[in-house]
């Protein structure tokens, strides 16, 4: 595992994170609602807000007159509730802060990327350079409402759609003298050529009601899919030791997704966990522990050769002082063969093998790659439980398949 200071920094804003326990799902139609209540906010900015009694001389207020205001005031670092702003502007706190850099705790307002952390209900503050870590690029053409462009240590926008004239509708909270805060406006294609198009994680993640037991699975009928839940709710318990890792303990509870492939095809699977939480990946070829024919810690590539029913496993790892690692993932997986038609079981079996797929050898599966060497399987090292920002922002390549945006049905 990687660490740097930037990974360090990023370990302390996961541990809000977790305190917060999860970044839940929330459809794009959500994040889009949210936006009118920051844009129209009417507020009154009396004289106290025109003063801040923490800043110095370059502090810059975002309104520099009292009376009527509508929208949230750019407030440099500033991540606040609508709720939270009409108390700190009623406590006469400083209304917004233009220069970039300076944070202050005595003025209010949000600025552009904590904005965009209040339209996603995500549960931290982002900032531009972390935005990455939650999202994943896509090409403009696939943008839909809810997404951003990004520049890390720059700015960042939320996409609204096109008006009549295909300027693009953005909504956003900027320094720019049209707004000096929150506003929606349209804008040419060409001002964001040098911003990066994101859609967020947990956007639209699908939202199976299946239990994710061995009796009733959660069903994968398309790929791209990802599935983000808590295996502290999890109804299933019975996985405790694969055979491809019989050392490695995953007695805490589990969640199952079964897929039936038509034919063979590259899988990739992904587990993005938090501080304290350590979910495991694994593939089997039946619902047996004993027919794991791939594992990993956060993410499993493998070749799957034959047709038939494979089931997933997000399994919580259970630690050397018995400490079950329970708590919210967000499994992200891709396979570049075919589904069977839904409700039609194409198989057979898988091969007829029963027994787990050797790595290289005969079975349903080939090439094994992960994050676990050998026939997968196995765990290697050490785990570490501190640091798992700076393993998310190394996901970056095993995500690169999560480009091709999953589209609602
Ligand atoms: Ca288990
Ligand atoms: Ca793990």
């Amino acid at each position: 595992m990687r660490t740097n200071a930037h990974g360090l920094a990023l370990a302390a804003l996961a541990g809000a994170w977790l305190t917060s326990s999860s970044a839940s799902a929330i459809s794009r139609q959500e994040i889009v609602d949210g936006a009118p209540a920051f844009e129209e906010h009417s507020w009154v900015c009396g004289a106290d807000n025109l003063t801040a009694s923490c800043a110095d001389g370059s502090w810059q207020p975002a309104v520099t007159a009292t009376g009527p205001q509508v929208g949230l005031p750019y407030c440099w670092g500033g991540w606040v509730t609508i709720d939270q702003f009409d108390q700190q502007i009623a406590a006469g706190y400083g209304a917004g802060s233009m220069t970039a850099g300076l944070f202050l705790e005595c003025t209010t307002g949000v600025d552009c990327s904590g904005y965009v952390s209040q339209l996603w209900q995500h549960p931290v503050k982002l900032g531009t350079a972390t935005i990455p870590a939650v999202s994943y690029e896509i090409d403009t053409t696939e943008m839909q409402p809810g997404d951003v462009f990004n520049a890390a240590d720059s700015h960042v926008i939320m996409f609204l759609g096109t008006d009549d004239t295909g300027s693009v509708v953005v909504t956003e909270s900027t320094i720019a003298s049209a707004c000096r805060g929150v506003c929606r406006r349209a804008r040419p294609w060409s001002v964001f050529s040098s911003y990066t198009p994101r859609a967020y994680h947990y956007a639209d993640v699908d939202s199976s009601t299946a239990a994710g037991t061995t009796d009733d699975p959660i069903a994968i009928e398309a790929f791209p899919f990802q599935d983000t839940r808590n295996t502290a709710e999890a109804e299933s318990d019975i996985f405790d030791f694969y055979s491809a890792a019989p050392d490695t303990d995953e007695t805490g509870p589990e969640y199952i997704y079964v897929f039936h492939a038509a034919t063979g095809g590259i899988l990739s699977a992904s587990v993005l966990d938090g501080v304290g939480v350590d979910i495991d990946i694994h593939l089997l070829g039946s619902l047996d522990a004993d027919d794991c024919l791939a594992r990993g810690d956060k993410d499993i590539y493998v070749e799957i050769t034959d047709p038939g029913t494979y089931y997933l496993v997000a399994d919580t790892y259970v630690g050397d002082s018995a400490t079950e690692y329970t708590g919210v993932y967000l499994l992200t997986a891709d396979f570049d063969g075919e589904l069977a038609p839904p409700g039609e079981d194409p198989d057979g079996g898988i091969g007829g093998s029963g027994g787990a797929g050797g790595f290289g050898g005969a079975g349903p599966v080939t090439g094994l790659t992960g994050d676990d060497e050998g026939c997968g399987c196995r765990w290697v090292g050490r785990r570490q439980h501190g640091a798992p920002w700076a393993g998310l922002l190394g996901l970056g390549a095993a995500l690169a398949w999560t480009r091709r945006r999953r589209r609602a049905p």
